[in-house]
């Protein structure tokens, strides 16, 4: 590993390796320090749905050829309300875009293995990571590994280290501003190596809880059921994942859910979060160290990747031709995307969701938003316009 690099980079999650790959095509150099291993990395099971920008910039990138052949590209998702299912037909309501149905664990492994291709140094088991002299031209990050201390100066550091990362953590609490709101309520996710109740994605709102079918392929599948946010996993056997989730679908959906052993069983808390700005001296925050969307509108890695779309091109701008500007409004330009995504987030998360205790009035409200969006061709182009991704510019 070199003593010095132009772009240190604090994550090897989508955001962090995306980063290292436009930076690396563009002739910057750069080092990736991870905490966790790689298969470590590998194993978590997060996002599923690209956005149309999210796909063009991994191919932009040279990562596109495996997601091009296996990824499924999806023209619309289904709204079961009470029985009831609405189609969204993105494609024919968003211009032509679609999304792309394709495992953030498949696009992280492509990355690694183009980034090892190249030769881009990326450091496994990066302990006690600390950024360091933001605010002076000579940054640099200390950090341990098994051969002990180590020192990479850099002109810049990028924070991509994800919501319990370090680098936001660096910034002075008076040069930052949080927004948050937290949910009181989580979600409950399985991944099981069964074909899914249908090929579109089903999102559902029932009394008794949200449920999201979804899958990584034909014969993969992924669901979701709104879990109370002090469950443990321990809580919920595969059996009574099942029950409630055939409870929480529509009959014909219901009567084509095939169980199987879970592969993956785990619970995230619903967050809405932005740290403002991103951006403190020489250190620049990316993805999910600068902000957090319930996932319901499907928005996390896909912002994470467009803040990489804007940060390497100010990057490449900087190093390319001594040009400043973009680097300068980087985090006013990611901001205007980013509080967009959180509206979107934030509006789906709290149609769809079962809130307690609001004596009625918010349920009223979730179903005359459904039965407007049921009936207006104008509320269904605004949902479609949002889900398959607001350019990025
Ligand atoms: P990540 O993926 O969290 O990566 C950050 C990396 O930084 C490392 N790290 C450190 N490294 C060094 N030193 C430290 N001190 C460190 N602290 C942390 C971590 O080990 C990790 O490898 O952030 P990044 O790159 O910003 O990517 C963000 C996305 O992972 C996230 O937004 C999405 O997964 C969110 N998300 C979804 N997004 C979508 O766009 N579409 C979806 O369909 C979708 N579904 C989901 C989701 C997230 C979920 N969970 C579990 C939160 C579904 C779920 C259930
Ligand atoms: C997923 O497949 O994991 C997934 C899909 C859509 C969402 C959230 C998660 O909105």
């Amino acid at each position: 590993m070199p003593r010095r690099t132009r772009v240190a980079i604090v994550g090897g999650g989508p955001a962090g390796l995306l980063l290292a790959l436009l930076l690396y095509r563009a002739g910057i150099d750069c080092v990736v320090l991870e905490r966790r291993s790689r298969d470590h990395v590998l194993s978590r099971i997060r996002a599923g749905v690209l956005e149309q920008g999210t796909v063009d910039l991994l191919r932009l990138a040279g990562v596109g050829a495996r997601m091009d052949r296996e990824g499924l590209v999806h023209e619309g998702f289904d709204i079961a309300w009470r029985g009831e299912m609405l189609h969204v037909d993105l494609r024919g309501l968003a211009g032509g875009k679609t999304v792309t149905v394709y495992g953030q664990t498949e696009v992280t492994r492509d990355l690694y293995d183009a980034l090892d291709a190249a030769g881009v140094p990326i450091v496994h088991g990066a302990e006690d990571v600390q950024p360091q002299d933001l605010t002076t031209e000579t940054p640099f990050v200390t950090f341990r590994t098994e051969d002990g201390e180590r020192r990479l100066e850099c002109d810049f550091v990028a924070g991509c280290d994800g919501f319990h990362g370090v680098c936001r953590q660096a910034i002075p609490a008076d040069q930052i501003r949080i927004f948050e709101r937290v949910y009181p309520f989580g979600w409950l996710g399985l991944l099981t190596r069964m074909p899914p109740v249908q090929d579109e994605l089903i999102y559902a709102h029932h009394s008794r809880g949200f449920a999201l079918c979804s899958l990584r392929s034909p014969l993969l599948s992924r669901y979701y059921v709104q879990c109370p946010v002090g469950d443990r996993v321990e809580d919920w056997s595969d059996e009574r994942f099942y029950d409630e989730l055939q409870a929480r679908l529509p009959e014909r959906a219901a009567a084509q859910l095939q169980r199987g052993p879970s592969i993956e069983k785990s619970i995230a808390p619903l967050r809405s979060f932005v740290a403002e700005p991103m951006r403190h001296g020489r250190l620049f925050l990316a993805g999910d160290a600068a902000h957090i969307v319930p996932p319901t509108g499907a928005k996390g890695l896909n912002l994470a990747v467009s803040d990489i779309h804007f940060l390497s091109q100010a990057l490449i701008a900087h190093f390319k031709e001594h040009e400043d500007g973009l680097l300068d409004a980087y985090s006013a330009t990611a901001l205007a995307r980013v509080w967009k995504a959180e509206r979107f987030s934030w509006w789906f998360t709290s149609m769809m969701h079962r809130f307690e205790d609001d004596g009625g009035f918010g349920q009223r409200i979730q179903e005359a938003e459904f039965d407007y969006l049921a009936g207006s061709r104008a509320a269904q182009t605004a949902l479609a316009e949002n889900y398959v991704g607001l350019p990025h510019l």
